[in-house]
């Protein structure tokens, strides 16, 4: 898994979250910072969803930016014709292929559903801008019917197809598979386009794993808010990238600018941040345990497989516990700039950790024990 592409989709997919409302100001704010950051695409809302979604819409288009700016539209005419006057550089079309979507929303079958796709991608097409077309709840879908229309739309031209999975039920496998398998049906000039949301947390795994099969793109949104619980985050999408391609990563993306965008958005739709969120998690860089301290004082990728510094952060020693050993100790010893014996350290991180088998303990608590020791070894006995 080398280079990969990210459709950004938090004012698209975000906006479905139950908490999300934009302004026209917080839109471009956050294009803005998602632009800056190194998103290739960003995705907005359907123009024909409100007059204001349109007039944001434009607004966002006349940035200027360097992203490409898609909008998502429904597989019918009526939405095309607007969306290509809005200024955007491509559209993202997308039509339930389930059973599920074909009976309990739009009613239509598959013949149908073929033309209306020709005939929205020939419009946009004759317009100049780029083309998606994407089958709502892929992974309910009959894989003949799902073949065949993506081969019917493949064959017209399109510069992405998509794979959604609407309700996040596909794991890992079933992705690589269904991506192979679409791989060897269309042109090699078509790229694959994937959407998963996170109802059973495979929505990062299944980004990876479509990576693996040979798709080129991912949807994200900015702490994976979406519709019920969202989609695939982009600052998790970039801890599991960095791993497996570290130079581009590094080189494509601001990571420094992560933990800025998602507090960005986390105040706007009024959530904080996920404890264990990946890299911007409050203790994604803290190290508690005495064996655990004691190695990333010597070597950090003992216990890290991400380094903090790539994204502006920094490591922490949790040395307030009774789980703590006395290489922690030290370390915050020396960080007091006091100086102590290592036999030394090993006494006062005894009387720590007896404390803290009594109640928890903050960094106070611990740096008067340390003091008082301290003091209590260097007045000479009288
Ligand atoms: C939705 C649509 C969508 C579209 C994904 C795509 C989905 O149900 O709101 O365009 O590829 O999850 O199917 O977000
Ligand atoms: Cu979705």
């Amino acid at each position: 898994v080398g280079s990969f592409q990210v459709i950004e989709s938090t004012l698209r997919e975000g906006e479905q979250f139950a908490n999300a409302f934009f302004t026209t100001e917080k839109k471009i704010e956050i294009a803005k910072a998602l632009d800056d950051f190194g998103v290739d695409y960003i995705e907005l809302t359907s123009p024909v969803a409100s007059e204001q979604s349109r007039a944001d819409c434009e607004a966002i288009c006349k940035l200027g930016l360097k992203a490409k700016i898609l909008t998502h539209i429904r597989c019918h005419m009526d939405d095309a014709k607007v969306a290509v006057e809005t200024g955007v550089d491509g559209v993202d079309v997308v039509i339930g292929t389930s059973s599920f979507l074909r009976q309990y929303s739009h009613g239509k079958d598959m013949n149908y559903i073929s033309k209306q796709a020709v005939e929205v991608i020939e419009f946009v097409k004759s317009k100049g801008l780029e083309i998606r077309f994407s089958s709502e709840d892929s992974f309910r879908s009959d894989l003949v019917d799902l073949l065949n229309i993506y081969k019917t739309v493949d064959k017209i031209g399109v510069n992405r197809i998509g794979i959604a999975d609407t309700v996040g039920c596909a794991n890992p496998r079933q992705v690589y598979e269904l991506v192979r398998t679409l791989k060897s049906v269309i042109s090699s000039s078509t790229e694959i386009e994937c959407h998963f949301h996170n109802d059973t947390g495979c929505a990062i795994a299944n980004a990876y794993t479509a990576l693996e099969g040979g798709a080129k793109l991912i949807d994200t949104s900015v702490l994976g808010i979406g519709e019920r619980n969202g989609i695939t985050p982009l600052g998790a999408l970039m801890a599991r990238m960095i791993v497996s391609a570290p130079e581009y990563v590094k080189n494509k993306y601001k990571l420094h600018k992560i933990r800025d965008i998602e507090n960005l958005v986390a105040d706007a739709v009024q959530v904080n941040i996920p404890f264990n969120n990946p890299i911007t998690g409050f203790c994604a860089f803290t190290h508690k345990a005495g064996i655990h301290a004691k190695a990333i004082l010597a070597n950090p990728s003992t216990y890290e497989i991400i380094n903090p510094n790539d994204f502006g952060l920094t490591r922490y020693i949790h040395f307030a516990n009774r789980l703590t050993g006395w290489n922690a100790i030290k370390s915050r010893v020396d960080q007091l700039n006091l100086h102590l014996t290592d036999a030394q350290c090993k006494e006062v991180t005894a009387k720590i950790k007896k404390l803290g088998d009594i109640r928890p303990l903050n960094i106070d608590d611990v740096d008067s024990i340390i003091k008082d020791f301290h003091q209590e070894v260097n007045t000479p006995a009288v």
